[in-house]
């Protein structure tokens, strides 16, 4: 089997500032900078991102060993707290400035074409303390003028832009399910909270639109898509499944990419009476300014069956929870060290999707990879880390892709997370999903099996 991929793929991996940089020289603190310092015993092993994987330091070094696993891309992201010294103002930090010119001036050199993100959940906490965060459209008009200097600074040398990285994960992590700063609980605010992100995402294209002056120059978002399917043909699992989607998938893809709400969407928040305030200029602001390019993260899909609660008994104002319940698939392919279910069809279901539903936009693989612990358990005598596995999951998802691409969806690239092992938001270091090792005492990076298979693959262009 060889499987051809268009000229021009993007063979890439993903990181963001927070996870790889570690702090050293912010004058800023991001929320999880911040719970970090307060909190260290929800991080597990208490470990936080003061060094994650040195890449502040270690730049040149670790962009030599990304071009070696035969990267043509790369995504990070331009952390908010390290290029501006004033909020209000977006006056520069020169070291921010000086340090991520470098960073694109270092890719460039490689031949590696740099993807650059703008918020990878790494809110100043000043702007939460003090605004509410993304509650708050003072604060969208912030990150705008933050997003407006990135655009000013590199746009002649940096042509894919991205405004965030998973907002619904904002959404369900800080508002919702409690698993990011500060754990509130409040279905008004979350839907208000997405809203502002979606705002704040629009008017950051719009702004681009006005500075750019790149001929290359696009933007767009990238979205955590998890496919959400029904349990059975039941028509209350399939309308379980439908709510799933429209909250998890579609409450970000529909504006970014059509400009409107689905109008279904919009209808259950009103009726729960937690419809997002919006004046009309702010919907025509969405409506005017849809992205370039779609970045799609993709791990794991949603099982769902209707739910089993009564609506009344939740605890909670209003939680999505309300129209649907998790189904445990009986037999479904777990990664047991993340919990997530491995289903590579639905890349192709993805693929499908982005053609037939949204206008076959140019869209690429903006993450996917597989999180294992204890891999230095899997290393040879020579001390690299053999993955088999890893390669196996980036096979059958290819495949699947590859699928996708034959019958006609616009898929550019396939990057994965991440191409050195870095430091996660739940898991500190548990899970390992890097092409290269890190080793956290020493700081030594070796690249693993997959990455010496994966730069065969990106050099040909060709699954065989
Ligand atoms: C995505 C995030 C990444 C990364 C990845 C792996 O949701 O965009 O930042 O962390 O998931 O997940 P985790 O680190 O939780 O295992």
């Amino acid at each position: 089997m060889n499987l051809q991929f268009p000229n021009g793929f993007s063979w890439g991996a993903a990181t963001s500032g927070p996870q790889s940089e570690g702090r050293f020289n912010k004058k800023h603190a991001n929320v999880f900078d911040h719970w970090f310092e307060v909190e260290p015993e929800s991080f597990h092993n208490q470990v936080g991102p003061d060094v994650a994987s040195n890449f502040y330091n270690s730049y040149k070094e670790d962009i030599k060993l990304m071009k070696e696993v035969g990267l043509n891309s790369v995504r990070t992201s331009i952390q908010w707290t390290r290029l501006i010294d004033d909020f209000e103002t977006a006056t520069l930090n020169q070291d921010g400035v000086d340090f991520y010119n470098n960073v694109i001036d270092e890719l460039l050199a490689n031949d590696i074409k740099p993807f650059i993100n703008l918020h990878h959940f790494d809110l100043p906490v000043e702007l939460y303390d003090k605004y509410g965060g993304w509650e708050s459209k003072h604060v969208v008009d912030l990150f705008v003028k933050f997003a407006e200097q990135c655009f000013k600074l590199f746009g002649d040398r940096v042509s894919e832009w991205f405004t965030h990285n998973e907002p619904m994960v904002v959404v369900d992590g800080q508002y919702l399910y409690q698993f990011h700063y500060p754990k509130v609980v409040d279905g008004k605010k979350a839907v208000q909270v997405a809203f502002n992100l979606q705002l704040a995402s629009s008017k950051a294209v719009a702004k681009f639109k006005e500075v750019n002056t790149n001929p290359d120059g696009r933007i767009g978002i990238i979205l955590n898509l998890t496919p959400s399917y029904p349990a059975s043909d039941d028509p209350a699992d399939q309308k379980a499944a439908n709510f799933a989607n429209l909250w998890f998938n579609q409450i970000f893809l529909d504006p970014s990419i059509l400009g409107e709400y689905p109008a279904e969407l919009v209808e259950i928040l009103e009726n729960d009476g937690v419809l997002f305030e919006a004046t009309k200029e702010e919907l025509a602001i969405i409506k005017e300014n849809t992205i370039d390019i779609l970045g799609v993260n993709f791990y794991h899909p949603h099982r769902v069956k209707q739910p089993d609660v009564s609506p009344d008994s939740l605890r909670f104002n209003w939680m999505p929870v309300k129209y649907f319940d998790n189904y445990d698939m009986p037999g479904r392919r777990m990664n047991i060290d993340r919990g997530w279910e491995i289903y590579p069809k639905a890349l192709y279901d993805i693929a499908i999707n982005v053609k037939e539903n949204y206008g076959n936009i140019a869209w690429f693989v903006a993450e996917n990879g597989m999180g294992v612990s204890n891999e230095e358990l899997f290393q040879d005598e020579t001390g690299v880390v053999q993955d088999d596995y890893r390669i196996n999951f980036i096979k059958e998802h290819l495949t699947e892709l590859h699928k996708g691409i034959e019958e006609g969806s616009n898929c550019i690239g396939y990057h994965l997370w991440t191409p050195i092992d870095c430091w996660s938001w739940s898991n500190a270091y548990k899970n390992r999903y890097g092409f290269i090792a890190n080793n956290i005492h020493t700081q030594v990076k070796t690249i693993k099996k997959s990455g010496h298979w994966f730069k065969d693959v990106a050099d040909n262009n060709t699954l065989e």
